[in-house]
């Protein structure tokens, strides 16, 4: 008999096909968020759950209790802040992500937001569809700021924060700087990187790019302070998670000056309240959490995530699990 799976979001052909090969599959067909009514009583008899860590619910005790069978929680993402790691080590069941396949995507959309944050690219296309076409000496408020030859400021030296460190370096001849929870000798001796302390890179930096996985330690790691301490000038970009800043001091930083404008793939709450000041602010860039988004990159994150979970559910090793 195949083991039974459920999978808590909409998925390709191909993967449906590769996972009906070894599994008994079953699938939210509807899109958007399973609720979870909908998965606890899907998961009652399941061995393998096919999910996504930004989209998904906890993955938890109280979701574990309901799911006895369950072996193996399969990501379709690289983040995995949606694991209570305790909770499924408690439970031996296996969790797994997919790293690597969507460095170079999410470190092209990272530079995109520093691009179009800097030379103000999403405000003056406005410009220009609202026929509001000038020259140069009459648009000299519209300014932006030069990207090449500037400091990056890096945190979370790991490996999409290096691919954004080599489009940097190589691409823009920019300084990088960094901090991460250990050295990076290889990032230090590839891209003339310099591991600094938190407060010195913010106060350094001209673009704070945020990079860290969520965890309870990185849990709004940019607040008040850290605002407070970069340059005026600076411009804050975010690729991590919403949860990794206080959103409400980077709305103040932002509105009282204390920095110059951000670029934003991921909030507090998603999808964003429509009321965020955020939205108002045309020094912000907004993109609704679409680091990885691209359509070859989505593809190989979902068959990975599927042939992680088939690999557990066949009795091999996982080829990326969040724990050993
Ligand atoms: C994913 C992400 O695309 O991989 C991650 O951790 O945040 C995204 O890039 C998202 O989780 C949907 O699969």
């Amino acid at each position: 008999m195949k083991p039974k799976v459920y999978a808590a979001m909409t998925i390709s052909k191909e993967v449906e096909n590769f996972l009906s090969e070894h599994c008994e599959l079953r699938m939210w067909r509807e899109g958007g968020r399973v609720p979870d009514e909908v998965l606890f009583e899907e998961i009652s008899n399941v061995e393998g759950l096919y999910t996504s860590g930004s989209a998904s619910s906890q993955i938890d005790e109280a979701l574990l209790e309901r799911a006895p069978h369950l072996k193996v929680v399969s990501n379709v993402s690289v983040g995995y802040n949606n694991f209570d790691i305790e909770a499924l080590r408690k439970r031996n069941v296996i969790g797994t992500h997919t790293p690597h396949v969507l460095n170079e995507t999410v470190a092209d959309l990272a530079f995109g937001l520093i691009l179009s944050t800097a030379r103000r690219i999403v405000e003056l296309d406005r410009f220009v569809k609202d026929g509001k076409w000038l020259s140069t000496t009459e648009y000299s408020d519209t300014f932006g700021q030069d990207v090449h030859k500037r400091t990056l400021g890096i945190i979370g030296m790991g490996r999409i924060g290096e691919a954004i460190a080599k489009r940097a370096r190589f691409g823009f001849d920019m300084d990088i700087l960094y901090h991460n929870r250990s050295r990076k000798p290889e990032a230090e001796a590839h891209y003339d990187a310099q591991y600094c302390e938190l407060d010195v890179l913010l106060s350094k930096a001209d673009f704070v790019l945020l990079m860290t996985p969520l965890t309870p330690q990185t849990y709004q790691l940019m607040g008040k302070e850290q605002f407070k301490l970069m340059k005026k000038s600076a411009i804050f970009i975010n690729v991590s998670r919403g949860q990794t800043i206080d959103e409400q001091a980077l709305i103040e930083a932002l509105e009282t000056g204390e920095i110059y404008g951000a670029g934003l793939d991921v909030f507090e709450q998603e999808p964003i309240d429509p009321s965020n000041p955020l939205l108002q602010m045309s020094t912000v860039v907004t993109v609704p959490h679409i680091g990885s988004a691209t359509a070859k990159t989505e593809a190989a994150m979902a068959m990975r995530a599927a042939e992680n979970l088939v690999a557990v559910l066949t009795g091999k090793d996982p080829l990326d699990p969040v724990y050993k």
